[in-house]
């Protein structure tokens, strides 16, 4: 069903914003570190119609429950009308009036490319390209932080889930051939150019279609153990250690688990400058290497792979690939893997052989191509 079936009317425009994948700077953002996502092409549309009523409408063309109807002066958190999926672009316009902005009613209706639950942003996806729509329908001249900030809010306030703001900003700030270097204490960015196709390179992605999901409590234990360790070594967020330090820094720890945690996110905030460093000489191949050393301490020290996340990287880099890791929060999702673009078929073909021989879902493999962040259509 289209817009016009759906509500009768026209719609006043349409846009979209992608999903992500994340090159490196894996769990850093919460501890206010350093990230490098790129947006997909895969994106979340949205057709949206202003309202004078002070109603919400909100439709999925992929989750197919019918019209979810709201009245926007009694959205709260935790509105058990909102529940599932509509409590995204819900808490977007909750969190759009609690700033203070007029964001009066709208119809809205979603038609989403972005894999749900695969680890590549289809919520921030989903809360972005709504913060747009609103932000565009009502006249709010938001700026992209901006509306990533609100969509944040949207996220953990509304829907309860503590997500850091690197899906959120990709999705809205992120532009075609390039990633995202993002300090996330003040999101300072720059756009690095990452051209793979020029250097006969690809970045392959690989969905194991094991869901992941954010709100499982696993998620909110990373967060709590980091902020655990942040305060037990007196420093406003992990950031704020060295790598210089970190040896010192653990022996203050007891805890082995918050010592693992606190290790992954020093070592990989000096990966991410490491990344930096080697895609602005031209060595974008030497990059692999550091992918596969923070799939290691994503695994080993923060604990947040799962045996198919680590027989995707382990088959490609034994395959010949230049280096591969999980991407996104984990707990399945999906991997990353930099490699020759000649060696594509063998690498996918390898994947595939390894993952029918575990027993496991065929995987979805596709390429990520940096793409633009949201935007009207
Ligand atoms: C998820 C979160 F939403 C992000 O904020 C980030 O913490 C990521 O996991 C891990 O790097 O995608």
């Amino acid at each position: 069903m289209n817009f016009e079936e759906i509500y009768d009317a026209t719609p006043d425009g349409t846009w979209e914003a992608p999903g992500r994948v994340n090159l490196i700077g894996e769990h850093t953002d919460y501890n206010e570190g350093f990230v490098m996502p790129l947006a997909l092409p895969h994106t979340c549309r949205v057709e949206a119609a202003r309202r004078e009523d002070g109603v919400l409408r909100l439709h999925s063309a992929d989750i197919g429950k019918g019209v979810v109807q709201l009245r926007l002066d009694a959205l709260a958190p935790g509105s058990p009308e909102a529940g599932n999926w509509a409590a995204y672009p819900a808490g977007v316009a909750w969190a759009l009036r609690e700033a203070g902005l007029g964001v009066g009613g709208a119809d809205l209706h979603f038609t989403s490319t972005v894999p749900v639950g695969a680890g590549l942003s289809s919520s921030a996806a989903l809360e972005v390209s709504t913060a747009l729509a609103l932000n565009d329908l009502y006249g709010l001249a938001l700026r992209p932080e901006q509306l990533a900030r609100i969509s944040q809010r949207a996220e953990n306030a509304f829907v309860g889930v503590p997500s850091g703001i690197m899906d959120q900003m990709a999705s809205a700030c992120c532009t075609a051939g390039h990633a995202l270097h993002l300090d996330t204490r003040d999101l300072t960015q720059r756009q690095v150019p990452f051209d793979l196709a020029a250097q006969g390179l690809r970045l392959l992605v690989v969905d194991t279609r094991v869901s992941h999901a954010l709100g499982d409590g696993e998620y909110a234990a990373r967060r709590a153990g980091c902020e655990e360790g942040a305060r037990a070594l007196g420093v406003q967020a992990l950031r704020d250690v060295s790598f210089e330090g970190l040896d010192a820094a653990l022996e203050r720890l007891d805890d082995p688990v918050v010592r693992g945690y606190v290790r992954h996110v020093v070592t990989e905030d000096r990966r991410v400058e490491r990344a930096i460093g080697l895609l602005d000489a031209g060595e974008t191949r030497a990059v692999g290497p550091v992918l596969t050393e923070g799939h290691v301490s994503l695994r080993d020290d923060f604990q947040v792979s799962s045996p198919e996340l680590d027989l995707a990287v382990d088959t490609a880099n034994g395959a010949g690939a230049l280096g591969a890791r999980m991407t996104g929060g984990g707990f399945g999702g999906s991997a990353i893997v930099l490699l020759e673009e000649s060696e594509t078929d063998k690498i996918g073909e390898a994947v595939n052989s390894a993952f029918a021989a575990a027993g496991y879902l065929a995987p979805h493999l596709f390429e990520a191509v940096p793409s633009a962040g949201a935007r009207p259509l």
